[in-house]
């Protein structure tokens, strides 16, 4: 039976709405919901390739003991598993008191999971170590929001984009990291001319490219360039004086501040142009309506909660908030980060938007819980809390949902830390990540397609997901897990009261428990049910009882949520990162998204197209910057610092001024031979939100000396024989200096696997390649060696097409090689050109041109599909070109033309 069940994307916090298609219990595809007004049927990349994750060899399927000292691990029951969990961590409360255990989960939880881990916490067992993955998120613009609004409440909406005059985009690459509000920023500029767009990022970014302005300030001096333009708005009379006198305080003080920030000490301290500066500056004070986007290269700062305030500065002294176009709109990075927000779910925040520091709130929440007290004692952060786990303070760790062997900063101390623990449990959906190695209990959890309960995305709009599948093996819901083992522990501790405080048999219960929770606050949903949600759609908060609908925007009348009702300017001023550029250590190495990956890949790392982009983790710097360490773009660079080091491949980054470096955070030991960029990431944090600086780091890199390239290239029959043979060949990436291992894809899958080594491969490790990637096999196979030079190749066919390549000592041909074995386009009888020292593919193979960039969609793809006879609809269907930004469909249209005129001529 076909049917189509209504859900989010579980990626990033833009929260697209999806209709998962499913037949006779499997899932069949996946579309944009076109009634969700988050993207109106829109998807990008990676959403689009929702339904090709399912399945994954690598899921979890049954609880395991799976001690870091003994390898394998043993299968349990459930049972057995969460009564070992229970004994453990009643065991360590009992001795050394609540403190000495902590929660770490994430903000990929739905908000129901997050409703009971926090109650577990901070209600049952009365601890508040319960901290989160937004700590390295968002955590920056809550307080940001807090000291500035008063209150943790993005003001925007999506729609909000179109009704703008000037955009700010300032340390955001929302065109990688947020791609259907990029659709919508690209459909506000065709549909106004007049629009400005200014981009605030150190790097020139792929959103940099619709700018009519970007400002490539010097890594961490946002607070200067912020305070900088205010000072241009105070002195050209671009302020609304009305607007600070009716609704703000403390303008004095920060115009005192910001008098010292003219122009020219502004260019100098950011690097930029005066000119530019003044532009910026006018553009936002005399535009119109005017609206920031922000994420990370705001937040992932040792300031970040000023570089949040500093910029909500500019919106309060132009009256540039509450109306539509306008407002300092903080896009969320995960999908529910509001969600966990929303739940207090973390070290320290309290439920509802509550305070934990107050008496009060705290007693309002024991008293709707049903529990004697709520801890007034904050909890561990992120970075705190794995450090008080290998001091010992805290002795067990329950992680959900996130993977901090790879995510964390410093990630020497953080792997230290989770071997040092007495207990690490970890709830997790797929089996293969860094911090799998490290837990003592993995407990499988269910996932997208599977869950059923909300989300909050960026414009606080919450959608109600459903179930199309149920769970794979013994995995069980989150807050299913969460529930039975509070109820399992409260029996330990002595407490009664267990099954009371959580009887929950449903997410719906879950939800009905949190929404009274929020009676009365800023963000009341009281006015909510799953009814509603599932017949009215999704909705925004507030919602209180008795509204027949959310808030588009806040803050309309100028009142906020602060004990005077005025929105407060904050005292801020510039500061170096923690770890600014030094002799020993010159480069400022930056991190973050690519476009079709997701952090740690253990689910877009299961889709072989998804690495189309990049199958490789690349460094990118300035091509002068390169040149002066004797690199040239694909040479192999050791990058290090005091708390690390990683061998790495350079690219030349044009948007990259010298002296800075840019690497994409995905890629972790499952990938590589080393943690990945956060081996080289320290963790200063910030004073008030202790959200790390992930975004700076001081490096060297110098060339690496690894002059033997190996390249593996294995065509497998469907997904799942590549992740299993991704799985096996993780087993090599440690035998080598260089490392690293990636899928590959357009019709059959690959596997990709490149290293280096400073002498030539010998015949054993060459035998132990071959055997692992099944190239051992001499029918169908032609080699090349010349062992003076160390080469040693080797092709294998099989069924008319190529299977395998092995090369070692030279590798040139690999780039092409791996696009015309993807698809299958080298056929037996060119299995000689395989081992040729080519960096250009033979004549009869044809030239590819990538027509649609964002399916990866080639020039002879489209050619083998309009033989057959499609059209524009079934090339859409099912190659999915022209589908995602449409900016080819005209050079799609154009090859239909073509083709139908020379069939016409033909004919
Ligand atoms: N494809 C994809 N999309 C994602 C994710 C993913 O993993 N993959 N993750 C999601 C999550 S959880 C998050 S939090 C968001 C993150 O979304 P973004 O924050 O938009 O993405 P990042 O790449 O982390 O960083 C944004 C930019 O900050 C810039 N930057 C670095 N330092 C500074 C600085 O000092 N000042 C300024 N102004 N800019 C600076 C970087 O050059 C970078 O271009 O993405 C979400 N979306
Ligand atoms: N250097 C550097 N480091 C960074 C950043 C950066 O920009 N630079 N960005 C930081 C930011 S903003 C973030 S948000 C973090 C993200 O870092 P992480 O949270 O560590 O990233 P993920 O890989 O998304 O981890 C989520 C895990 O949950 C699992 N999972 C998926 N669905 C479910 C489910 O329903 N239930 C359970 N129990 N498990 C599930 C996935 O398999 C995955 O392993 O990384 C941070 N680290
Ligand atoms: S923009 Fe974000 S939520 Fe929407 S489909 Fe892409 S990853 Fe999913
Ligand atoms: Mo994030």
């Amino acid at each position: 039976m076909k049917t189509e069940i209504k859900s989010t994307c579980c990626y990033c916090g833009v929260g697209c709405g999806v209709l998962i298609a499913t037949e006779d219990g499997r899932i069949t595809g996946v579309r944009g919901d076109p009634g969700h007004p988050a993207n109106f049927g829109r998807l990008c990349t990676k959403g689009a390739s929702l339904d090709q994750t399912v399945d994954a060899a690598s899921r979890l399927l049954y609880p395991e003991r799976r001690s870091r000292r003994s390898h394998p691990g043993q299968r349990l029951d459930w049972d057995a598993a969460l009564d070992e969990a229970a004994d453990r961590f009643a065991g360590i409360i009992r001795a050394h008191g609540p403190d000495a255990v902590a929660f770490y989960i994430s903000g990929q939880l739905l908000t129901e999971d997050y409703y009971v881990f926090n109650k577990l916490a901070k209600g049952l067992i009365g601890t508040n170590n319960i901290d989160t993955n937004s700590r390295l998120c968002m955590s920056s613009a809550v307080s940001g929001y807090k000291q500035t609004l008063g209150a943790d409440a993005p003001p925007c909406s999506y729609a909000d984009i179109a009704a703008a005059s000037v955009l700010m985009i300032a340390g955001a690459n929302p065109a990688v990291a947020h791609p259907i509000v990029f659709r919508a920023i690209e459909d506000a500029r065709a549909n106004n001319p007049d629009l400005k767009i200014i981009v605030v990022d150190p790097r020139r970014t792929e959103s940099a490219a619709i700018a009519d302005l970007h400002l490539a300030l010097r890594p961490g001096s946002d607070v200067a360039l912020y305070n900088g333009l205010l000072n241009i708005l105070i002195n050209e009379g671009m302020l609304d004086d009305d607007y600070i006198a009716a609704h703000t305080t403390g303008f004095a003080e920060l115009r005192d501040i910001v008098r010292h920030y003219p122009p020219a000490v502004v260019a100098d301290l950011c690097g930029i142009a005066v000119a530019d500066l003044l532009q910026a500056a006018r553009w936002f004070g005399s535009q119109g309506p005017a609206l920031s986007l922000y994420c990370q290269g705001l937040n992932q700062s040792s300031h970040g909660t000023h570089n949040n305030a500093a910029l909500i500065h500019l919106h309060l002294a132009t009256g540039q908030i509450g109306k539509p176009g306008a407002g300092p709109f903080s896009l969320t990075g995960q999908p529910n980060a509001m969600g966990g927000r929303e739940v207090g779910g973390m070290a320290t925040l309290a439920s509802a938007h509550r305070d934990l520091d107050d008496p009060a709130d705290r007693a309002e929440i024991a008293q709707l819980w049903g529990v004697p007290f709520v801890p007034a004692r904050p909890g561990k952060s992120a970075v705190d809390l794995f450090r008080s786990l290998k001091t010992g303070e805290i002795k067990a760790v329950w992680i959900a949902c996130t993977n901090p062997a790879q995510s964390m900063p410093n990630q020497a101390e953080v792997r230290a830390a989770l071997a040092a623990a007495d207990y690490v449990v970890l709830q997790e959906a797929y089996g293969d990540t860094d911090t799998a190695a490290c837990a003592d209990l993995l407990l499988p959890a269910s996932a997208w397609g599977e869950k059923h309960g909300t989300v909050t995305n960026s414009e606080r709009r919450i959608s109600r997901l459903l179930p199309a599948l149920p769970p794979p093996g013994e995995a069980r819901h989150d807050w299913a897990i969460a529930t039975d083992f509070a109820r399992r522990l409260a029996a330990r501790l002595g407490n009664a009261a267990g099954d009371r405080l959580f009887p929950y048999a449903d997410p719906e219960a879950i939800f009905n428990e949190h929404r009274e929770t929020t009676r009365g606050r800023d963000l009341d949903i009281t006015g909510l049910s799953y009814a509603l949600l599932e017949t009215r759609g999704p909705q925004q908060w507030p919602f209180p009882e008795g509204a027949d609908q959310g808030k588009v925007r806040l803050y309309e009348d100028g009142r906020f949520p602060t004990p005077d009702g005025r929105a407060r300017f904050v005292a801020v001023r510039h500061a170096a990162p923690a770890e600014p550029p030094s002799e020993d250590f010159p480069v400022s190495l930056l991190s973050g998204r690519m476009r079709d990956q997701w952090h740690g890949m253990s689910r877009t790392g299961t889709v072989p197209r998804l690495y189309n982009l990049e199958d490789e983790p690349l460094l990118a710097m300035h091509p002068c910057d390169l040149r002066h360490r004797g690199l040239a773009p694909g040479d192999l660079a050791r990058v290090f610092n005091r708390r690390g080091e990683m061998v790495v491949r350079v690219a030349a980054g044009d948007g990259l001024a010298k002296g800075r470096a840019w690497m994409p955070m995905h890629w972790g030991s499952q990938f590589m031979n080393t943690p990945g960029v956060n081996a080289l990431v320290g963790d200063a944090t910030d004073p008030d939100s202790k959200q790390p600086e992930l975004k700076h780091a001081a490096v060297e890199i110098v060339r690496a000396g690894l002059p033997c390239p190996v390249a593996v290239l294995r065509r497998c029959a469907d997904r799942n024989e590549a992740l299993a043979l991704l799985h096996r060949a993780r087993g090599l990436l440690g035998d080598f200096p260089y490392a690293a291992l990636g899928l590959y894809g357009r019709g059959a899958p690959l596997v990709v696997f490149r290293a280096a080594t400073e002498a030539p491969l010998d015949a054993a490790g060459i035998a132990r390649l071959d055997a692992l990637f099944g190239l051992d096999g001499g029918a169908g196979a032609i080699v090349y060696a010349d062992p003076s030079r160390g080469i040693a190749k080797k092709a294998i066919a099989r069924d008319g097409g190529l299977y395998g390549v092995r090369l070692v000592g030279e590798t040139l041909a690999q780039t092409w090689l791996k696009r015309a074995m993807a698809e299958d386009e080298l056929d037996a009888g060119l299995l000689r050109y395989a081992l040729a020292p080519s960096a250009k593919p033979p004549v009869s193979v044809a030239p590819r041109n990538i027509v649609c960039k964002c399916a990866d969609v080639s020039d002879v793809q489209i050619g083998n599909e309009l033989e057959g006879g499609a059209g524009l609809p079934q090339l859409q269907e099912r190659l999915k070109c022209g589908t995602f930004c449409g900016s080819c469909v005209p050079d799609i249209k154009r090859m239909i033309a073509e083709h139908t005129h020379r069939h016409a001529e033909a004919a």
